[in-house]
């Protein structure tokens, strides 16, 4: 047996600069003269890899001999964003690095920059498990992210010279990628298809086809808590890596199909984000993951054994099911169980419903997956035949508790057309969360009324957060400083509620003062960052005013181009003189699913407004506007520490959360916000008066649903909404074209379902307050460090805390 030691002790900044050395010599097999920063990077990448190789054995062996159940977080998505810079922090090892490359001629940097952005992900749901992931290792809590090593991340957005985006694949793997270390001794097997037959009074299921997952290990440090754990990516391969028959024959193409159809599962990532499509392709993938994933952790947890006690699996891991994605899992668990180790019916179901838990991520009922029990039934005929059985079983136990029929008849998980897996996953598991108070509120009320009602002790809320190492840390190096100035310790970093002892700073002129500066200093290199990268130039004395995030209706990035084409309309116009003008730099960010067509015509809008706008003399150096593309993690941690004014403004009930209105205010930027999602406990905790609040209500828009809503009367009654829709009718920002944008605005007109007209008066009158505060920087910036002083409880290690309490009843290894 290996004896596990402590992890390697920090090294001086010559002895890691010869380790670069030796991986530049030994694995990239080039001198440091021959060396480019690409090299470097990936041979330090190595070298730290190395100095978290005995922590994350040490880990590994806690967690499996060790008496502390672990957690599995089942995601789809991990977004990663870029890994060395993170992982040196982690390892302590920032400072070394810095002299390390010095020393070999570079500058750090130059060497963080070469790393190529991994895009596991979408958007917030895929961001989160990432920061979650950073929060447990942190914690010190044995856990192993389990998800897909997709081929192809998130697509790379461009736009044409209409405007229009223009998706191409991400081929992240072109580069070498250090991070990663493919394991092929561990593979698993991941049936599909075939038939059901009886064999000796049991099931037995006879697949028609295989593929193997390899696993992708990518080491997960935590910040000072000398713990390593896991995100474990599964990647696809065939078995049958070449038809020898076929390829004799000379049929290139025949030859290598069935490792086509194999590799396909962890191609690509599908763009989608929150409409979800029923797609083969997507079941294939979230079976192929939980399967492998559930055997590996049996795997894991019980070395070596034929016949494990499998009725101890929930005291060693409890899996968090992240949205519905990995929901099949359950019913997988259930065949593991019975077909695979032989349990009963009543033992598996009490061991599957002990071992799952569940996190919904939405509000939108038509975003929670439902699939067609035809497809279910030719992929996975056995798991079908579970799924029937756990129904019928729902709906006796439903019946017993005297539910009325007609609600059982709208819980039914199978439907006998299809499965609903939000349903699924609620009964098969022991939790239910929302992902901030409001949106755990309406999942009760609404979305999932009748599970609450039947079954209430299983919901709870667990509020989102995100990691302060990357996004204050690493984001705002400035700022970090200065907090930890201020607080005269950098503790922060691992207690973020710390940064309460901020708030009686911001009664310290000077110290206010200090932290303007930081952030002029962030407006600065931020416009060396746009320069270089989108060529832009942009003026550091304007408002930086920024909307990042997916493109969706509900998001409502079309009130803020009305917004800001009303705002160019009012300056054409002479409507308010020069002196009240005051200027503006608006930031949007934005990927649109590629089928998505009303989003991206939104983008193509919003790109010609910029051209508009910023070609025109009457309005240079009062308002520009900037559609940046490709919208990424790093573009976050440049932009994010850059902002004075973020825009939350979805229709209130719609964003289940939120997590980039977090980033924003732990940076020192105000909200401009509805009250959705977690903004509501931003608002709570950083004082209704540091906040710009506008917009219906839940209530109200439930109310005006009720009553009828027709977005025409509102176009009618505020001037400044009609010229401003007028003018995109009109064809200003379409050289004339008047059918460019028709359909966006005829739905604006005549449907608008998310209510942008309604609330568009609303967010055009609290401008005036926003620019009344800015032209007082003193005031501006005591409420933005407020906004900073308040927002410790949106670290994701609050969030893992109340995980662990609420839901998983586990906690850091010894
Ligand atoms: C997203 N959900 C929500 O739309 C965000 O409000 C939330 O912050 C993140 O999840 C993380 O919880 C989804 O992407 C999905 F897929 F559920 F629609």
């Amino acid at each position: 047996m290996t004896e596990i030691t402590a992890p390697k002790s920090p090294v001086t900044a010559d002895q890691f600069a010869d380790e670069i050395r030796e991986q530049l010599k030994y694995t990239q097999n080039v001198t440091p003269e021959q060396a480019t920063a690409a090299d470097v990077y990936v041979a330090a990448s190595k070298a730290v890899r190395n100095h978290l190789a005995d922590a994350w054995f040490k880990t590994q062996a806690d967690t499996v001999n060790g008496n502390t159940k672990a957690v599995g977080y089942f995601s789809a998505e991990f977004l990663m964003g870029k890994q060395l810079e993170n992982a040196l922090l982690n390892a302590g090892l920032t400072d070394q690095f810095d002299s390390a490359v010095e020393a070999l001629g570079f500058q750090p940097k130059d060497i963080i920059d070469a790393e190529y952005e991994p895009g596991l992900g979408n958007g917030g749901l895929g961001r989160l498990a990432a920061c979650f992931i950073d929060s447990l290792a942190s914690l010190g809590v044995p856990a192993f992210g389990y998800g897909i090593q997709y081929k192809y991340g998130i697509f790379k957005q461009t736009f044409d010279e209409n405007g229009k985006q223009v998706e191409t694949p991400d081929y992240w793997l072109n580069n070498e990628e250090p991070w990663g270390h493919i394991d092929y001794n561990r593979d698993q097997k991941v049936s599909f298809g075939g038939e059901v037959v009886e064999e000796n009074g049991k099931k037995v299921w006879k697949p028609a086809w295989s593929v193997r997952a390899v696993p992708v290990d990518y080491l997960v440090p935590g910040y000072k808590s000398q713990r390593v754990n896991t995100l474990r990516l599964w990647t696809a391969k065939s078995y049958d890596e070449f038809d020898l028959l076929a390829f004799n024959r000379s049929e290139y193409m025949d030859a290598v199909k069935p490792q086509v159809k194999a590799e396909n599962i962890s191609k690509i990532l599908y763009p989608e984000d929150s409409t979800k499509v029923g797609k083969e392709l997507r079941l294939e993938q979230q079976y192929f993951f939980v399967s492998a994933s559930l055997h590996d952790a049996i795997r894991v947890f019980y070395p070596g054994q034929d016949k494990p006690d499998l009725t101890t699996f929930p005291n060693k891991i409890t899996f968090q099911l992240n949205d519905t994605h990995p929901v099949i899992g359950i019913p997988e668990l259930m065949r593991i169980l019975i077909d695979e180790y032989d349990y009963d019916w009543d033992t598996a179901w009490d061991i599957t419903v002990k071992t799952f838990n569940y996190t919904c991520h939405t509000l939108l009922p038509e975003a929670l997956e439902v699939w067609p029990a035809s497809l279910i039934g030719e992929l996975l005929p056995r798991h079908l035949e579970i799924i029937e059985k756990i129904n019928e079983q729902f709906e006796d136990e439903l019946k017993g508790k005297g539910v009325a029929d007609e609600t059982i008849e709208r819980m039914r998980i199978y439907t006998g057309d299809s499965v609903r897996m939000a349903y699924l996953a609620t009964y098969g598991g022991s939790h239910v969360n929302g992902v901030a108070a409001l949106h755990s509120q309406l999942l009760k009320d609404m979305t999932l009324k009748d599970f609450s009602d039947v079954y209430p002790a299983k919901f709870t809320n667990v509020t989102n957060g995100v990691t302060p190492r990357r996004f204050v840390k690493l984001a705002n190096p400035g700022l970090s400083d200065l907090i930890t100035e201020g607080l005269g310790t950098d503790k922060w970093l691992s207690d973020l509620e710390l940064l309460e002892g901020l708030a009686p700073l911001a009664k310290d002129d000077e110290f206010v003062k200090k932290f303007a500066a930081v952030k002029a200093a962030n407006k600065h290199a931020f416009v060396g960052f746009a320069k270089d990268h989108y060529g832009l130039d942009i003026d550091e004395n304007t408002m930086f005013n920024t909307m990042v995030k997916r493109l969706h209706e509900y998001k409502r990035q079309s009130l803020k181009i009305l917004a800001v084409i009303s705002k160019y309309a009012a300056i054409k116009n002479g409507t308010v003189s020069a002196d009240d003008i005051l200027p503006r730099t608006v930031f949007f960010g934005a990927k649109a699913a590629p089928g998505y067509y009303l989003a991206k015509m939104t983008i193509q809008l919003i790109n010609n407004v910029s051209k508009v706008v910023n070609n025109d003399p009457d309005v240079k150096g009062k308002l520009a506007v900037h559609m940046l593309p490709n919208y990424n993690i790093e573009m976050a941690q440049n932009l994010i520490p850059a902002t004075e004014l973020d825009e939350q403004i979805s229709q209130a009930g719609k964003e289940a959360s939120g997590t980039g209105n977090m980033k924003f205010a732990l940076n020192g930027a105000l909200t401009v916000g509805t009250l959705d999602g977690a903004n509501v406990e931003i608002r709570e905790r950083v004082g209704a008066e540091n906040f710009f609040l506008f917009g219906m209500t839940v209530d109200e828009v439930e109310k005006l649903y009720a009553d009828g809503y027709d977005p025409a009367k509102y176009y009618e009654a505020d001037p400044r909404l009609k010229q401003a829709i007028d003018l995109v009718a009109n064809g200003t920002f379409s050289n004339g074209d008047r059918n460019a944008y028709a359909p966006l605005v005829a739905d604006w007109l005549t449907k608008d379902w998310f209510m942008t007209l309604a609330d568009f008066s609303a967010y055009a009158d609290i401008q005036a307050e926003i620019e009344k505060l800015y032209r007082d920087p003193l005031e501006w910036n005591r409420k933005a460090l407020l906004n900073v002083a308040n927002s410790g409880f949106f670290s994701s290690d609050r969030s893992i805390e109340d995980y662990l309490e609420r839901i998983w009843h586990t906690g850091p290894l010894a």
